[in-house]
This record gives structure tokens, C-alpha cells and sequence, in this order.
């Protein structure tokens, strides 16, 4: 059967650039886009969209068998700060949305798919620096719970019904052409728009917050790329841990002065701080490195640098 590939949740942060990326890799028809709102109108010009509630089993079926597809990307979800103040709802967005898809799979209705873990998964007694593949994992947060779980899912319908399921912790991602929506890692993109209209910007961690990030061009290539690992190279079936470069607010801050030498940051840490203060600071992500191949290109300099150049 020929490549189909549907995004659920594709008018979000990491939804809108794969939805460009996959449509320029495998052609625009190739790659049905859907949200539970429409999103950028390009995306909705350029190829086929579906309004899709990724809750609701019997619609999601519905456009699986309509559009033929044999990929999905499961993008939909509800982020750490958010999930905190809606816990019920962001227990049942994460969860139904991943058995919905695991479902589909296990009856051969789809043939693979990716789902989105993240760093929330460890929790304030793992290791924070380097954290290893398979260490304490004790999160604290709805979202990390509800991350954690779904890694679980997912190896057991790999190991029991050979579901090809692929999964990466993402870090923090930094992108300019989607905000991030409900997220603690959010700040490392507001920061940027605020830098350039306002020239300061008020953080809502503390200075020395350093957490895991990654520029979204890397984030994209991680994705498709543990998608397109041959089988045999894809060892881990809960999620492999992902990194590219840390950074603290007082850092990154420093970062952007070197490009709008006026900017400045103030700092008024909120329930947010508590989050990242439970989540490691520095990732060891030897096991994707080596089973498939995942390189990142992005520094903290050259994002900075990019995320100026297109933001202006
Ligand atoms: C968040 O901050 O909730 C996300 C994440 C690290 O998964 N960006």
C-alpha cells in the first residue's frame, strides 16, 4: 500500500511545520492535515484538511478509511501549564486521543504511528543532568503523568499486538511560525517576540531555570526521521530520549543581547517554576544517537539567530 499520512493536531506549534515538511517530502495530497480548529489558511490552500476531534474513535476511523491512510501523527495534545489548571480534561485529550490511534493500528485499519512524549516524564527523583534513557521516572505534573502512561501503552500494544509504534521526548521547542500554546517551555519562544517589540521581557521561571530545548527544524528531522528508521533500528518502543542544546532564562536573555544590545529581562517566576524545577536540565540521548542515527544542527546561537532573522 502507498504512503497516506494523516496529522492529527496539525495546526499547532510542531503540527503546522510538520504538516509543510511532509507535504514537500512525500506531495501536498499525500498528507491530510486535521485539527479540531482550522488553523493557518496556507495550510488549509495548500492540501487536503479534515476538522477532527481526536477523541472521537468513530470520526477518526472515519477519515483513516476515507483518505486510505496508513501513517498517522498523533500531535493533538494538552501541555504541562495547562493541564495543571484542566487535569480531567488533559487526562482524557492524552489518553483517548493515543488509544484511538493504538486501536486503529492493532485492528491493521493503520500501519504506524508516531506520538509525541517529553521530558515531563521524569519527575523531581530522576538524575537532572545527563538523565539516561532508563532511570527513576516519578513525575509530578498531569501532563508528565499522562506521558509517562502513554509510553507504557505504547510498548505493551508494540510488544502484544506488534503495533509500529515510534515515540521522542521533546524537549522545550523553539519555532516562529506557530506559538507554542499552554506549555512551560513557552517562554523560550515568547521571549523573542517580546525582545523585538518591547526590547524586555518579564520570565515567568527564575534565572537559573535551565531545561532541556530544541530548535523546531531538528524537532522535525527527529520525528520524520525515527518514522522513516527501518523497523530493526527502532529498539525502544516506550520513547527515546531527544536533546540538542540547555539553557537557563539569564542565558538565553544574554543570547539576544548580543543581537538587540537595549533588551533586558526581569523575572516573576509563577506555578510554572515548580514544573520545571521537576524536570531534568540535561539529557543523555546516546540510545537515539545510535540506534537510528538522530543528529541535531542547531545551537543556542544559531537558533537565536534564525528565530531574529525571521521573527523581524
Ligand atoms: C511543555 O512545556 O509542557 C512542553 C514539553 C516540555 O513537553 N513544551
Amino acid at each position: 500500500m502507498k504512503k497516506r499520512i494523516l496529522i492529527i493536531g496539525a495546526s499547532g506549534q510542531i503540527g503546522t511545520e510538520l504538516t509543510a515538511y511532509l507535504r514537500k517530502r512525500y506531495g501536498k495530497h499525500k498528507v491530510i492535515a486535521s485539527d479540531i480548529v482550522e488553523g493557518d489558511p496556507a495550510m488549509l490552500k495548500e492540501g487536503p484538511f479534515e476538522i477532527l476531534d481526536a477523541m472521537d474513535y468513530d470520526a477518526v476511523q472515519d477519515v483513516v478509511i476515507r483518505h486510505e491512510i496508513t501513517d498517522v501523527y498523533l500531535m493533538a495534545a494538552m501541555l504541562s501549564a495547562t493541564a495543571e489548571k484542566f487535569p480531567m480534561k488533559a487526562w482524557n485529550l492524552n489518553m483517548n486521543s493515543l488509544f484511538n490511534v493504538l486501536n486503529l493500528a492493532r485492528d491493521k485499519k493503520i500501519e504506524k504511528i508516531f506520538w509525541p512524549s517529553s521530558i515531563a516524564v521524569f519527575g523531581p527523583t530522576t538524575p537532572r543532568t545527563d538523565t539516561p534513557q532508563r532511570t527513576v521516572m516519578e513525575p509530578s505534573t498531569v501532563y508528565g503523568i499522562s506521558k509517562q502512561t502513554g509510553e507504557r501503552w505504547c510498548e505493551y500494544y508494540h510488544k502484544r499486538f506488534g503495533v509500529d509504534v515510534r515515540s521522542i521526548r521533546y524537549p522545550g521547542l523553539i519555532s516562529y511560525t506557530t506559538p507554542p500554546g499552554g506549555g512551560t517551555t513557552d517562554y523560550a519562544v515568547d521571549i523573542f517576540y517580546k525582545a523585538l517589540k518591547h526590547k524586555k521581557y518579564v520570565c515567568f521561571l527564575n534565572a537559573e531555570t535551565t531545561l532541556p530545548m530544541m530548535y523546531m527544524p531538528d524537532a522535525i528531522e527527529a520525528t520524520v526521521g525515527i518514522m522513516e528508521a527501518p523497523d530493526a533500528s527502532v529498539k525502544i518502543r516506550s520513547a527515546y530520549n531527544l536533546a540538542a542544546f540547555s539553557f537557563n532564562p539569564e542565558e538565553i536573555a544574554a543570547t539576544i543581547k548580543k543581537h538587540i544590545p537595549e533588551f533586558t529581562i526581569s523575572y516573576a517566576p509563577d506555578f510554572r517554576q515548580a514544573i520545571a524545577d521537576s524536570w531534568p536540565q540535561t539529557i543523555d540521548d546516546s540510545d537515539a544517537r545510535t540506534d537510528w542515527g538522530w543528529k541535531h544542527s542547531y545551537s543556542l546561537e544559531q537558533m537565536t539567530e534564525d528565530m531574529l532573522k525571521n521573527l523581524r
